[in-house]
């Protein structure tokens, strides 16, 4: 057999300034849904996330909580870690830009950019925002009526006027623009893409990539009193986690460079622009794929730490369970545009696409196999039209999911599978098999094994979504651990007739408002 293809693909790393809100935790669930997929797909996939924990957003937000920065990780750090077993995350590494792996490896690219000729020593002036952790030109800037000056975020800004060492950026202009030129899948989706085009054609400044006035980072090397410039720092954590600096190490060789670097809209510039250009400056491959996902808005507010509309995560977890909030975000909005949701969006989707559609028809299906087979799976008669057409459905969906992920259209993919749900819906009732039962057993059997066979392919390709509900679904077909990657999919491994299925139980529960509950 040949060696699974790699796949590399990465979060950004989030400050943990605060604890984690809905955009971390919808951003670690769709990278997570597009490693699983990927997975079940064939490919040898690292999926990397993490926290950035250097930069005077950091040391400000620890000062005014009267915190050391250590303090203010030690609080924050976990909350960012327990993400992974809440939300059910199958990322194989989580690092901290504080750790000594990363150091090592942050000042090493420093080395190979100076040693490149592109770092020189001036003086900066000019605009920055603390809260995007960004310089920005003047012109990007606008003076508000009470002279509040903001960044194109609508971040305030501060002057800066400090020794600082300069990256070469301006020299990378016209190599930015033969890469975006020469990869049109580079940036995605389309409209960003645009932005930063044209943000590179107006040309580009040299970039101010250090700080002398306080030293919560990493020195700069052989000049101590500097501190790297906390996306020089953040961007490199993406070559750390594969070993870097050490270029031969197996995970660097085999995964860089990465496939997929998921991000949000508001710091694409960060990863199309610079990030590149510092690679291309140490001699390394620019990445593959940087994606920008919307932002989330809970009742049309945009939520973050420092406008204190967030709604905790882990208490949509508890209220409606893992699966449900992973399937709700992924379906609901469509990936690259921003999206909202409420209490009545999420259980709209939990019961009508998951219990309604997709529960109820396992749930009549098994349970049929299960009263009048003896909870035997039927050997299916000859197919009619119908059942051939279902089983058609059913095995044309691993190609429309495929090709809607190789966009990242996750909302596309789950809507080409819930087509098929909804077709299995309407061949189950027109067939009725409960009506088959005495004037035509054999039909009723077959069309309780097609039933069966598509609920399987349905499961397979629902565990990146849904990996819990997924298995569950699995189990109560037996299928085996080892069937059930996307390679078992299509006709090569239709459900055995004779096997026996375990008594079938609800996998989708409805949400009920705790008010309307039974007393
Ligand atoms: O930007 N909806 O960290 P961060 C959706 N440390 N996504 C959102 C969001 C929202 N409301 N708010 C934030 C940083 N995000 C840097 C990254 S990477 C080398 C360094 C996304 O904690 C945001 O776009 O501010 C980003 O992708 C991620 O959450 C972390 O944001």
């Amino acid at each position: 057999m040949s060696p699974k293809p790699p796949f590399y693909i990465t979060t950004a790393i989030a400050y943990p300034n605060g604890v984690p809100h809905m955009g971390h935790a919808y951003e670690a669930i769709a990278t997570d849904c597009i490693a699983r997929f990927k997975r079940l797909d064939g490919f040898d996939v690292r999926f990397l996330t993490g926290t950035d924990e250097h930069g005077i957003k950091m040391l400000q937000t620890a000062q005014k909580a009267g915190l050391t920065p250590a303090d203010l990780l030690a609080r924050n750090v976990p909350r960012f870690a327990a993400m992974g077993p809440a939300f059910g995350l199958s990322n194989d590494d989580f690092i901290r830009t504080t750790e000594a792996r990363h150091r090592r490896s942050a000042q090493a690219i420093w080395e190979r950019m100076a040693a490149n000729g592109d770092i020189y020593k001036s003086v900066y002036s000019g605009w920055y925002s603390v809260r995007d952790e960004a310089y920005y030109a003047e012109s990007e800037t606008v003076l508000t009526g009470d002279g509040v000056r903001l960044g194109p975020q609508g971040t305030p800004v501060e002057w800066v006027e400090e020794e600082s060492y300069f990256f070469r950026l301006g020299a990378y202009q016209q190599r930015l623009l033969d890469y975006y030129d020469a990869n049109p899948g580079f940036i995605m989706p389309e409209a960003r893409r645009n932005e930063v085009v044209s943000f590179v054609a107006g040309g580009l400044q040299d970039l101010s990539i250090s700080r002398t006035t306080f030293d919560w980072g990493i020195p700069v090397p052989g000049d101590p009193k500097h501190i790297m410039y906390v996306w020089v720092d953040a961007l490199t954590n993406y070559i750390t986690a594969l070993g870097y600096p050490d270029t031969q190490a197996e995970l660097f060789r085999s995964h860089w460079p990465a496939d997929l670097h998921v991000i949000g809209k508001d710091i694409i510039r960060f990863h199309a622009v610079y990030w590149p250009a510092f690679l291309w400056s140490a001699g390394l491959d620019a990445p593959r794929r940087v994606f920008g996902h919307g932002f989330l808005f809970n009742r049309g507010e945009k939520m973050s730490k420092s406008v204190g509309n967030v709604v905790d995560p882990f208490g949509l977890v508890e209220t409606y369970g893992v699966d449900p909030v992973r399937y709700f975000f992924l379906r609901e909005v469509a990936f690259g545009q921003d999206g909202s949701y409420s209490h009545d969006a999420i259980v709209a989707r939990m019961n009508a696409d998951l219990a309604n559609d997709l529960g109820n028809l396992a749930q009549r299906s098994l349970s049929m196999v299960g009263k009048n087979l003896d909870g035997v799976l039927p050997v299916p008669g000859t197919l009619s039209p119908e059942d051939e057409a279902m089983l058609a459905l059913a095995d044309g969906m691993l190609e429309k999911a495929r090709a809607a992920m190789e966009a990242q259209a996750i909302h596309l993919y789950l809507a080409a599978v819930w087509a098929v749900v909804a077709d299995a819906n309407r061949y189950f009732a027109a067939a009725a098999p409960w009506a088959l039962r005495k004037s035509d057993p054999e039909k009723m059997g077959t069309v309780l094994w097609v039933t069966a066979e598509v609920i399987r392919q349905i499961a397979i390709l629902v565990q990146p979504v849904m990996p819990g509900s997924a298995a569950k679904l699995l189990d109560l077909l037996a299928v085996p651990g080892e069937a059930r990657d996307f390679a078992q999919l299509g006709p090569v491994a239709r459900l055995a007739p004779g096997t026996r299925l375990p008594t079938p139980i609800g996998v989708f529960p409805r949400y009920v408002e705790p008010e309307a509950a039974p007393q």
